[in-house]
């Protein structure tokens, strides 16, 4: 028992020490709470104490209360373990059930991990199944996508909107039960899972982001943010390499608000992890500053709930962020099969099911879960009790500061300010007139200097590379864990970890309340990239600084120089990558990319990342007119015109420059060709038919130049075309020298348009 919210509960000054009834501790209770709370209602709770079990009060109150008064009120009561276990054995028998119907799945961690979540999910987690976007809710995320059958679960029996029928319908096209979690399809789902190891990444995300925004928003007595965030991990998430990365950042930063459970069940698809994973994981947790709860029966409750009161206390003592280490036995109830690798990613059959039913005394039948099972696992009386009594915190908090309040209400809405379209375009007209011929990844931190004025929600960093990215801006300070707690910045030092950083990022932009951005060499993008293929299939709104964008930058050589990175980032969907020309270009690409839309809740439909890809050498500034200037938005348009162009030249970022010189050459030879440039391919594939075809006519030949693999490319040339590029790697040597090198020249640009006449 927790004697100190004993001493509180009681309030009447006696010792710890001191003999009290659990008749005594339950009056004082609800006298307690009938004093903080008129609105009391109805179901009852077993309260355990000395192994009696007293039936009386109400758990919802309890629950009110604790959050009222701040205490930990879980020691007071404890279903009885029979309870527990037919409350988890539901989750395993949907969880069996729904994969045999599929024939497809893995039941085997949803079985295994059934008495965590029972215990996490009615005793701990602040959700309001009603309210699936309630913006204080606790986050969960099922870092081991894979058992998407335990989140279903969850959340149908605790309800959310998930019928039944929808898991019957597990894994089959367009039901809400995708084969992992996905964002946007199932309300209570915060992030989509199943690449191992980025799910834990995201939460580290979530967990950065709240703990910003409280210290951006609260003020004293309004703590409106003030929520942690829950992982489940296996030891697929553990073994990845990304885990690392997230963890490591996560202890250094002392998000303590962040709660991970590791499902230590020994078994991963190729059976015994202990021939290729034998690390010491409660060590390497420890190692990065993580508190870490070590051997706890991950199918015992009570140790599971003293475990998470313990969590919960290091998170309210600000103690750095804690790694429960849950022993448990995968598909556990198969009686043939648990603890083998056999349940992990298959049905378990016909005669094991059976088998199952007897083992775990479920005598009912396929999808039948028992009235009384559903009423205790019913978490929206609770939830809506902990939302309204939020709500009544936001509205006292709105009433003393409705600036913020109305402040934070936008930033969660993912809204832009009211203006920043008008801003934005004065920003980008100074900019043209300013006529300024820098590189574009300068000419990047010129647009995120004015917009970081613009956009509080702007939110920075860089894998280690922020002198060379240019993603600070004079002002800025950086995020950093101090004695007194994580100290508020908007520059985030992300260290050496670029699939990290961009695995967080999304976590920042699924928690809500900021537009993260983060900088690399574009080189790197490759072990950033399943992070921004996550982020472009969760239609989230991250943008991705990739300086440093082809041989252009010279000495560092191949190992730095990209080549197929503009072209193999084109490939992913719903990834807009933009390649600008000059500072008026970089503006625009900005503006792009934080005006597509945020995604938030369940209006997970239109947004998506951007990707940068910026020069390290100065690129010279182009004229244009308003008209033209307003063209970038495009995605391409015509650049330089000629009377009756017999050739268009397509170009993009560095490359622009060599366009407009090969114009010029071919005009003195009496050729007259148009300049397309082409700063984002994705957002001129999606313009209407008119504009693609004025801005490409049927019938002239075209030429495509970039500093890249020329594959890409021949889809707007044809093959009749000619695309001038590099299907080499680079080489080491500076700039100037390369680009003749590989003859990236007027000359060859030139000669190309003069062969394809
Ligand atoms: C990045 C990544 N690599 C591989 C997989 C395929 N995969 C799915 S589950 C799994 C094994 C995971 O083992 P564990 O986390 O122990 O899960 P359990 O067996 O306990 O369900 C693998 C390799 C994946 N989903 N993501």
């Amino acid at each position: 028992m927790n004697i100190n919210a004993r001493d509180k509960v009681l309030g009447d000054g006696r010792s710890q020490s001191e003999d009290v009834s659990v008749a005594d501790v339950a009056a004082a209770l609800v006298a307690a709470i009938s004093r903080l709370t008129h609105k009391i209602a109805a179901p009852t709770c077993k309260v355990a104490a000395g192994g009696k079990i007293q039936s009386f009060a109400n758990h919802v109150v309890a629950r009110r209360f604790r959050l009222l008064a701040g205490l930990s009120c879980e020691c007071l009561m404890s279903l009885s373990p029979a309870h527990d276990s037919s409350m988890a054995n539901a989750i395993r028998a949907l969880a069996m059930d729904a994969v045999q119907q599929a024939n497809s799945g893995h039941p085997g961690a949803p079985m295994g991990m059934a008495d965590i979540a029972t215990v996490l999910w009615t005793r701990h987690l602040r959700h309001n199944p009603a309210d699936s976007t309630w913006a204080d809710r606790d986050r969960f995320v099922l870092s081991n996508g894979h058992g998407s059958m335990l989140l279903y679960a969850l959340l149908h029996l605790s309800g959310y909107d998930l019928p039944i029928d929808e898991l019957k319908n597990f894994r089959q096209l367009h039901s809400r039960t995708p084969g992992h979690p996905e964002v946007g399809i199932t309300q209570g789902v915060e992030t989509t899972t199943g690449p191992l190891g980025q799910g834990l990444s995201n939460a580290v995300g979530m967990a950065l982001a709240e703990a910003l925004l409280a210290q951006e928003f609260n003020r004293p007595g309004h703590a409106v943010i003030d929520h942690c965030t829950y992982a489940f991990v296996g030891d697929g998430c553990l073994m990845e390499g990304i885990s690392h990365e997230a963890s490591s950042l996560a202890g250094t930063l002392k998000l303590s608000k962040l709660i991970v459970f590791y499902d230590d069940n020994g078994i991963s698809i190729d059976g015994e992890v202990k021939n290729w994973f034998a690390d010491d994981t409660p060590g390497r947790f420890e190692g990065y500053g993580w508190n870490v709860l070590r051997h706890v029966d991950g199918h015992d409750a009570a140790a599971l709930d003293a475990a998470m009161v313990q969590a919960r206390q290091f998170a309210a003592e600000g103690r750095g962020p804690t790694l429960v280490c849950c022993r448990t036995v995968i598909g556990k109830g198969a009686p043939n099969m648990a603890g083998t690798e056999k349940v992990h990613g298959s049905p378990l059959g016909k005669d094991e099911i059976a088998a199952a039913r007897v083992a775990l005394d479920w005598p009912y039948g396929p999808f039948e879960i028992p009235a009384d099972i559903y009423r205790d696992w019913d978490g929206k009386p609770r939830g809506q009790s902990l939302q309204d009594a939020w709500q009544q915190r936001f509205d006292a908090y709105a009433e003393a500061f409705p600036a913020q309040a109305a402040e934070l209400r936008r930033r969660l809405a993912g809204d832009l300010p009211a203006g920043f379209a008008e801003q934005a375009q004065a920003f980008i007209g100074a900019t043209a007139a300013r006529a300024e011929t820098v590189a574009s990844r300068k000419a990047s931190q010129l647009a995120i200097t004015a917009f970081a004025e613009l956009l509080p929600e702007l939110l920075g960093g860089s894998a280690d590379l922020t002198g060379s990215n240019y993603t600070d801006w004079k002002g800025v300070t950086p995020v950093r864990a101090t004695e007194q707690g994580l100290q508020f910045g908007r520059h985030i030092n992300y260290g050496v970890r670029e699939f990290g950083m961009a695995a967080i990022m999304n976590g920042v932009a699924l928690h809500g309340g900021y537009l993260p951005f983060g900088g690399t060499f574009l080189t790197f993008s490759d072990y950033s990239r399943n992070a921004l293929r996550m982020a472009a299939l969760m239609k989230q709104r991250v943008v991705h600084v990739f300086t440093h964008d082809s041989i252009g930058l010279g000495e560092d050589g191949p190992t730095h120089q990209s080549v197929e990175h503009a072209a193999s980032l084109r490939l992913i969907p719903n990834l807009h990558v933009w390649r600008p020309c000059d500072t008026t270009e970089t503006a625009l690409a900005w503006m792009a990319a934080v005006q597509r839309p945020a995604s938030v809740g369940l209006k997970v439909r239109e947004g998506g990342p951007s990707a940068l890809l910026l020069s390290r050498q100065n690129l010279p500034f182009v004229e244009r007119d308003a008209q033209t200037i307003a063209a970038i938005a495009r995605g391409a348009y015509v650049l330089r015109d000629a009377i009756e162009p017999r050739a268009v030249i397509i170009a993009t970022g560095s490359e622009v420059g060599l366009a407009l010189g090969a114009q010029e050459q071919l005009a003195a030879r009496g050729v007259a060709v148009r300049v397309v440039s082409m700063p984002c391919a994705e957002v001129f594939d999606a313009q209407d038919a008119a504009w693609r075809a004025a801005v490409l006519p049927k019938g002239l030949p075209r030429v495509a130049v970039e500093a890249g693999v020329t594959a890409g490319w021949y889809k707007y040339v044809g093959l009749d075309g000619a695309v001038v590029g590099l299907d080499t790697f680079g080489e080491s040597a500076p700039a100037g020298v390369l680009f003749k090198h590989f003859e990236l020249t007027v000359e060859r640009v030139a000669a190309a348009v003069e062969r394809i006449l």
